[in-house]
This record gives C-alpha cells, structure tokens and sequence, in this order.
C-alpha cells in the first residue's frame, strides 16, 4: 500500500515565468506568473493567450491576494483528528467499497465540480462509472450550464458550442439575454466593448428583468418579466417569417421540424408578447428589427436563462431562430451559452454529469456503453444514468445513498432548499469532502476531509467557453499535505482495489482521455468531440502545450474554430433539429404571502460562496454586502428605509439582509446576490429562500425565482466593529468583511447589551476609551498607544466608519486621532465614499468631482484619475455615473427608426 503513496507532484521553478490560466470564470484567461525566489511574486495577463490578449478582470488581477495558507486545509482529517494520508484513503476506500457490498453502487455518490481540471474530472467520472458501475456523479453544473447542454444536444445531435470569441467582436448585433456579462465574463465585456467602439454599426441588446450593469450600457435593454424569454424569442421568429427574414434554402437544407416549430411560434404575435412579456410593442419592434436588417447575430446567454423550470426550452426557443435564419456556423453568427465555471466545459467533455457517459458518449447508447467498458477494461459501466444534482441530494435525505463524497464544491450554499440539503447531510452516513480550505459550510458535514491543491499548485488542463483547451501551469509545490484531486481519487480506486488509476502525473491522464475521445470514433459511434490530435503528447509537450480549440484530430490538427460551416449537424439525419417550446411562467410563483419575486446572482468583485474572493481586502471594497435590491414602491408597502435589516422570508426558509432601495429593481421584483454564507453574516445564504423546482429535462433548478415577503427586522442595538482578528461572533444580526489591516464587523442586537458585554468579546489587554453622544457610542481599544479594536455602538442603525482603517495603519496614534476616532464624527463624503475602481482606489465621490469639473468620457476619468485604466472591470460602472449626471443620456436610445407597427 504504502507505495502507492509517492511524491507524484510535478516540480516547480524556483524564478521566471510560469504561464497559467484564471482560477475563475469560463473566459479562461491566460496568466503569466512571475517567480522569485519560489514564490508568486506577480501577476499579469498573458499577452498572447487568445482568450484575454493580455487583459485580466478586478478578480484576476487580485488572484494572488488569495493564496496564502490561512484557512488551508493542510492535512488529512477523520473525525476531525488529524490522520496520515495512508489512513485517509483506507477510511475512504473501506467505507465505500462497504457500503456498495451491502447496498450496491447506486448507494454511493460523487458531487463534483466544474472548478476540477479536465484530468480530476475524467479520474473521477472513470472510477464512479466504469469501476463501482453507478451513474452516481454529478456536479455543480447541473446548477450552472446544463439546461445550455440538454438544448444543444436536441438540436445539435451532440452538446456543442458552434460559437468563437471573435463572433462576439464581428458581428452586427449581439443579444445579451440573461447574462450579467460587464460583471461575469468581464474580460468578454471588454473585447465587446471595445469591438463596439471600432465599429460603430455594432449594437448590443440586453435582456434582463433588471437594470444590470450589462444592461446599464446597453443600446436596447428588454426589462422583460421574469421567465418569459421563449415568448420573446418564439415572437421574435414569427415576427422574421412575416417580414420575410428567414433563410428558407438553409432550413430545408440543413434542419428539419420548422412547420412544427412555427405552428407554435405563429400564435406569438406581437401583442400576445407584449403582454406575456410586460414589454411596450414599441420596444419589441425596436428589437425585431435590428434582428430583421442584421446579417450578423449572435445570441449570448447565461443564467437568466439555464437557471429555469423551462431552461432547456428557453435555450432551444434561442437556437430555433437561429438555425431559421441561418445565423449558426458562420463568422459573427451562433446561439452562444457562455459557461460559468473554468472548466465547466471540461467536466462535459469527460461525461462529468450523471446522464453522460465519457467523452460525449451516452449511457443509453449500448455501443457507446461497449465502447467505453473496453476501452477502460472496467470490470463494469454505468447501465443507466444517475441521480442528477437535486434528486442526489434527495437520495441521501430518503436514505437510498449512504455515502457522498463532495470534490470542489460548497453544496451546502449553493444548491435549493438549504434547509432539506441541511437535513440530507446530517442524516448521511458517510460524508467525505475534498476542499482547500479548512472551513466551509459544507466541511461542516464531513466526517473525512481530504486537502486538495488549490489553483496555484495544480498542474492540468481547463476548457473555456469556446472549447479552447488551455494548461494550468502549477506554480508552487503542494502546501503541507495537500494532493491533487485525481491523484487522491486515484489513490482511492486503487485502495478499492481496482486497476487502471496507476497514474503518476496528469499528462498521462489526459492523454489517456485523448485517446478515448477517438477511440472507434467512426460511423454510428462518431462524435465531433475528438481530441485524439493531443493523445500522443510526451511530459515535455504537454507541459509546453499551448491554447487550442477543440476538435483536434486528423482532419482539423491544430484545431478548429467554424464548427457546422457547413450546415452539417450531428444528428443521423445530419440537420439540425427545430423544436417547438410553449413558453412556462416559473413554477415558484408569488402570492397572497409572498407576495415578491427573488432573482439571484453575482457581484463583479465576488466568486461564488466566498471561500477564494473572501481573503482578498481590495475585492470586498465595491460591494461588501448582500443586499435586498428592491424598488421604492415596494420599499415604501413595507416601510422599509435603505440600509434597515430585513427579514425575507418565503415558503422554505428565511434570511436577514440590508435593503437596498433602487430603481434598478422593477417594483414587484427583488435582487440579492448569492456569495454570502455562514462564513460570513449570520443568516444571508440565498439558496435557504429557493424550492428545490427543476426542469423536466435538464434538472437544472430554477435559482432564479420564487415568491418572498419582506419585512423590517425590530433590532435594538447595532455596532461597526472593527479588529485585526478574527473572533466567534455571536448576535442577532453580524456580517463580516476583510479589510486592508483585519475584519470589520457588523453585529446587531435585539436587546441592548452593555459596553462591557461588547468589550468582553475580544479578551484584549489593552486601554478602552469611550464617548458618548446621544444616541451613538464610541469605544476604541489601544494597545502601546496603537489601535487594535474600534467599536461603533449605535441605537438606530449601523454607522459604517469605513474612515477608520487608515487609523489602524498607524504604529501609534496621537490625541488629535483619539478624539476624531471617539468623536465619531460624521467625517467628509470624501472619506465615505464607495470604491468603485479597486485597483487604483478610485471613490465615487473622486468620480463624481472629475465628472463636475468636465471629465464627460470613461477615457477622460482614467486618464484624470486612472481608474478603469488596469482591469478595466468598472468601465461600466463609470459609464453609468457619467450617465447619471446627464438625465437625457439615461433614456433608452432607440437602435433603429420604428417605421412600421
Ligand atoms: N464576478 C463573478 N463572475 C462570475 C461568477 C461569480 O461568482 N462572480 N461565477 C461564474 C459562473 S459559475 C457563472 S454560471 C456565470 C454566471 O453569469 P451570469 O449568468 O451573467 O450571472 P448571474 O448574475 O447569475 O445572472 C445573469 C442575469 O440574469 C438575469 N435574469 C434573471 N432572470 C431572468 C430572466 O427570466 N430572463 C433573463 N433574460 N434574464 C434574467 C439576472 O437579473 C442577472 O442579471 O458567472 C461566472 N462569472
Ligand atoms: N440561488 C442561486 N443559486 C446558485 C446560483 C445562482 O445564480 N442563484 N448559481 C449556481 C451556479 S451557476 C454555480 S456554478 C454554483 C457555484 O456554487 P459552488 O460550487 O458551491 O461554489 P464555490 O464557492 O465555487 O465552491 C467551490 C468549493 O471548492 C473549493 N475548491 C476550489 N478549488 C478547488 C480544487 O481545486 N479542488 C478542491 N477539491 N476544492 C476546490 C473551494 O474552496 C470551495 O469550497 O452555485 C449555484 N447556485
Ligand atoms: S474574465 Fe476575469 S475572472 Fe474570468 S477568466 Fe478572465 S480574469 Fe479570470
Ligand atoms: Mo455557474
């Protein structure tokens, strides 16, 4: 056994440049890490990698803020006593092998994740399908791309993205529906943003319930009602066959099923959508014919639209009009689903969800079945598919699965119906947990945790989101005991006793995944996805590999960027499949009770639940909080002032949260971002809020609607805390943020407590001073004449003293300092201000002084004050300050003359 256990670390330079990707988003940028002295020392965008030509967004360039090893998880753990790894595996492996002698191997599990490389992701989908025999993994993209996924097989025959970023830069028109993308794919935003600039025919429409920060800068922005893109788009064709706009050689040509389609699609006239979707006609129009006199059209989307009871359908309305207008498969053209996670892309290339089965091959497929049993020699495969993401949590919770093991996921967060995934995991027999960090709500759970590398030392492959396969370079050795995730899966299969996972370094997994994607890749068994071009690499070439999009393989050996140029699809009739989709309102519907809708998602500054973008002090300056956005009509039902702590509540759970009152939010509607947990604030996990609903088809779970109440939470006292560490925070109401020197606080009360229950909280021996004024009170704690504590006590709200850092800076501070810092005086807007610009620490107040004084461009407020100069992710955000200052420039422009009703 023990000899299983060698170092199988690759090694790493000691100086010099280590080129990597992104740890975050599906644009997969290139990084260049410089090393000295063996450590990390910079970061930039690498120059010539395709998807970022040197560019990085606010969370890139802060990459290197969260790589320190506070909060690792640095050894293996059983019981929360420390074990040796040898020890780990055993636990693991005898648990599981167990548990599927007694029960069978549908009583065991995997929940993965798209943030695994493509190496991790195809050892774990091997071991689960081809070794124990269960359809069991599933992953956190099924929350994420799946719906995307399920569309583009109907239509396609085989899950493929047809679209390149360089569509996006050349086309005429591109539709942004149910994507955030100025925040979420930013450096995306930017190639579009500055692509618009160059040519000025270029016109961006954005379709969004609410007033993003995509939409802010929008030519056209739809605020359509919540959930009703198919009609949208199903009215869109009808409203392309009426003014003779569809491409009627490529639909005989090159699809079937478009009588079909349209015999739904006609009843979508113009005031049925209109109505359906709460939009003027006037706008619809505006829209329809900017598609109507565009050659070139490309449709992004992302969660506003997989994220639905009906997302699959929503998808396939958006592929229906462009295979009927032949937009698809040419240059500037394509229904484009962006993915979300690194390598999100990745985990569907190996069969990473449990209705795939490897390499695009399926589980009902018996050849495939066949095919990929021989080619593993695995003493069994999967016969059918397994639990998807929800109903696996639901397995636990009736019992039927007894043991899961979590990998590069935070379920716990995330995933619908808090409270019941709560109940699953304290019930579930066995639960191991593969993480980086030694803290997350999930590992809460876990009776094995297993320390994984994070991004910085891992050495592999991701996908992004126009199929472009990229290395992650590791540039620091494993910290402590850390191992690479398919190394410790592979650790285990061969603890369980299996051959096959002898692995001793990734490029020996990923050129065994290269093979099988050409393995008897011919006839009835082809697929599209082959990379068996990249099969043959040695060490030294994969180590030096360089971006490519798949296919690679004979026909295309240095990859392919046109996929279907030639009106070719992967179906057996090789056209492309019309489907026709009757548009579904949400099924979590508000009510007499919940009488608000809840949409979610992301921040620009903040990765999913926290645990990387956390630790980093410049990424919490933007937006540090989760805020209820809701509309002042609303606001004003509920006597609701912006910054009270409210309680929102709906069928299945309840949160607190400040409200954040803005005419950005459609009255009726809210908004909350997802990335708090219980890591951070005492009760702001959103997912506690969502049914666990899902689609039909995909099982993705509608995240991004349910009916919610409102109201103010009764709260008598509330203190701004401000410390160099951390501390077990108790109260009614807290929420903590990294900061510059340590962590600002905020708890609040229902109940008064005294100074000395306050002060008690910390256990320092230091000097407190403290002043009094009404109805606020201010305690400061010095230590040698230095800060080290400042409490801000008030009776009416939070006082927010964010000023006061730059006090904790000081090795000590003079009488003047003391008496400002206890004076609690409101200080100047300057001090106040909100960053908007993290890199350069550009306030609002700044911007707002450059914008009075003549700045009247983004151009002009960097070249004035730099912001937006670096990573260019507030560009938006200052575009719409500018915006704000001149009234007229806030209406909507219309992209095209309306000429006919
Ligand atoms: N900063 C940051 N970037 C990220 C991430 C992150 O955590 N932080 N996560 C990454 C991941 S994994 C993903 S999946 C992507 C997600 O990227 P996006 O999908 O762009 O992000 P979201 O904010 O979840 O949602 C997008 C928009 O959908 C809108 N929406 C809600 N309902 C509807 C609807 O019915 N119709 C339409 N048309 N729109 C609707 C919302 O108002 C929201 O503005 O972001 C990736 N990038
Ligand atoms: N209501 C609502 N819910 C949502 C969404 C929404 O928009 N609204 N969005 C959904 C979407 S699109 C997504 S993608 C999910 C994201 O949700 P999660 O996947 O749950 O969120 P993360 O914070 O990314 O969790 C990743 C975990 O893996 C750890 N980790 C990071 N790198 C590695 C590694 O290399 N190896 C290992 N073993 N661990 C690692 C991190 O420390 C962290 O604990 O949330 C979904 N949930
Ligand atoms: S856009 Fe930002 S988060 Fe996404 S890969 Fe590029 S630098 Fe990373
Ligand atoms: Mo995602």
């Amino acid at each position: 056994m023990q000899s299983q256990l060698i170092n199988r670390q690759s090694s790493v330079k000691d100086q010099g440049i280590v080129q990597s990707t992104c740890a975050y988003c599906g644009v997969g940028c290139g990084v260049d890490i410089t090393l000295s002295q063996g450590k990390a020392s910079t970061l930039k965008g690498t120059p010539e990698h395709p998807a970022n030509f040197g560019r990085l967004c606010v969370k890139g360039t802060h990459l290197l803020e969260t790589i320190d090893l506070t909060d690792r998880l640095l050894v293996p753990l059983v019981n929360d006593n420390e074990v040796c790894w040898q020890d780990a595996i055993d636990t693991v492996a005898t648990k599981f092998k167990g548990i599927i002698n007694e029960h069978g191997p549908d009583a065991v599990a995997f929940y993965v994740s798209g943030q695994m490389l493509t190496e991790d992701y195809y050892v774990a989908n091997k071991l689960m399908k081809g070794f124990i025999g269960s359809g069991n993994i599933d992953t956190n993209s099924r929350l994420c791309m799946s719906s995307a996924v399920s569309a583009y097989k109907r239509a396609f025959g085989e899950d493929i993205v047809p679209c390149s970023y360089t569509d996006l830069e050349n086309t005429d028109l591109l539709v942004l529906t149910g994507s955030n993308a100025a925040w979420t794919h930013p450096v995306l935003f930017q190639r579009i943003e500055r692509a618009k600039q160059i040519n000025p025919n270029f016109k961006v429409v954005v379709v969004d319930p609410r007033v993003s920060a995509t939409a802010a800068t929008a030519d056209l922005h739809l605020p359509i009602k919540p959930g009703t893109d198919t009609a949208l788009f199903n009215g869109l064709l009808n409203y392309l066959l009426e003014h003779d706009g569809l491409d009627n050689e490529y639909i005989r040509q090159s699809t079937e099923g478009f009588t079909n389609c349209m015999s739904e699609c006609s009843a979508w006239t113009l005031d049925k959508v209109s109505n359906f979707c709460a939009i003027e006609t006037k706008i619809l129009i505006q829209f329809y014919q900017c598609f109507l006199a565009s050659d070139k059209v490309v449709t992004m989307y992302s969660m506003g639209i997989n994220q639905s009871t009906s997302g699959v359908d929503k998808c396939q309305s958006i592929i229906n009009v462009h295979l009927a207008t032949g937009k698809i498969g040419k240059e500037g053209c394509g229904p484009f689903s962006i993915t979300g996670q690194p390598n999100a892309m990745g985990g569907r290339e190996v069969g990473g969800l449990a209705n795939q089965l490897a390499a695009h091959m399926e589980i009902e497929n018996e050849q495939h079945r066949d095919l990929v049993q021989t080619f593993w020699q695995s003493p069994c495969i999967a016969e059918k598919q397994g639990a998807k993401a929800v109903d696996l949590f639901d397995q636990i919770h009736s019992g039927k699965i007894k043991a899961i093991w979590i990998m590069a996921t935070n379920p716990l967060v995330s995933l619908p119906d808090n409270a019941k995934i709560i109940q699953a995991m304290e019930q579930c027999e066995f639960v191991v947990v593969s993480d980086c960090v030694s803290s997350n709500d999930t590992l809460e759970f876990a009776d094995v945790k297993l320390p994984a590398t994070p991004w910085i030392e891992k050495n592999g492959t991701v996908t992004n989101s126009e199929r472009r396969i990229s290395r992650q370079r590791n540039s620091l050795m494993p910290a402590g005991q850390a191992k690479h995730d398919w190394e410790i899966i592979s650790l285990v299969a061969q603890a369980m006793g299996y051959k096959g996972f002898d692995y001793n370094h990734p490029q020996q997994v990923f050129t065994e995944f290269a093979s099988l994607s050409g393995y008897k890749n011919e006839g009835d068994n082809s697929r599209i996805f082959d990379i068996s071009g990249l099969s043959a690499l040695t060490e030294n070439q994969y180590d030096l590999m360089q971006p490519v999009q798949w296919p690679i393989n004979e026909k295309y050996p240095l990859g392919c960027k046109q996929l279907f140029a030639n009106g070719e699809y992967a179906t057996s009739s090789a056209k492309a499949s019309f489907i026709a989709v009757t548009p579904k309102l949400p099924e979590q519907q508000i009510n007499d009770t919940y009488p608000l809708s809840l949409n979610s998602g992301r921040y620009r500054d903040q990765w999913h639940t926290m645990t990387r973008t956390g630790k980093a002090a410049k990424l919490t300056q933007h937006l540090a909080k989760p805020f209820l956005s809701i509309n002042p009509l609303d606001a004003k039902k509920a006597n609701i002032e912006n910054g009270d702590i409210v309680t929102v509540r709906s069928k299945v759970g309840e949160i607190i949260a400040p409200a954040n009152i803005t005419d950005e939010q459609t009255s009726g509607q809210c908004f909350m971002p997802i990335h708090w947990n219980k890591k951070f604030a005492s009760n702001a996990t959103i997912s506690a809020l969502y049914q666990s609903n899902v689609d039909p088809i995909s099982g993705q779970p509608e995240a991004k609607y349910t009916g919610i109440s409102v109201e103010k939470l009764s709260l008598a006292q509330y203190g701004d805390i401000f410390v160099s560490d951390e501390f077990a925070v108790n109260a009614d109401y807290w929420l903590k943020t990294k900061t510059t020197f340590g962590w600002h606080y905020q708890m609040a009360h229902a109940e008064e407590k005294t100074v000395s229950q306050w002060t008690a909280l910390f256990g320092l021996n230091g000097e407190w001073l403290s002043f009094e004024n009404g109805n606020t009170k201010q305690l400061i704690c010095l230590v040698n004449n230095k800060l080290v504590c400042a409490i801000y006590l008030s009776a009416e709200r939070f006082s927010e003293p964010l000023w006061i850092s730059e006090y904790f800076s000081k090795e000590t501070v003079s009488f003047a300092d003391i008496q400002l810092l206890l004076s609690g005086a409101a200080p100047s807007r300057e001090q106040t201000s909100r960053k908007v610009c993290s890199c350069f620490n550009v306030s609002e107040y700044q911007i707002e002084q450059a914008i009075e004084q003549g700045c009247s461009s983004v151009t002009e407020l960097g070249e004035q004050l730099k912001c937006g100069t670096n990573c260019g992710s507030c560009k938006p955000e200052l575009q719409s300050i500018i915006n704000s200052f001149d009234a007229e420039a806030n209406d909507i422009i219309p992209i095209v003359e309306v000429v006919n009703g």
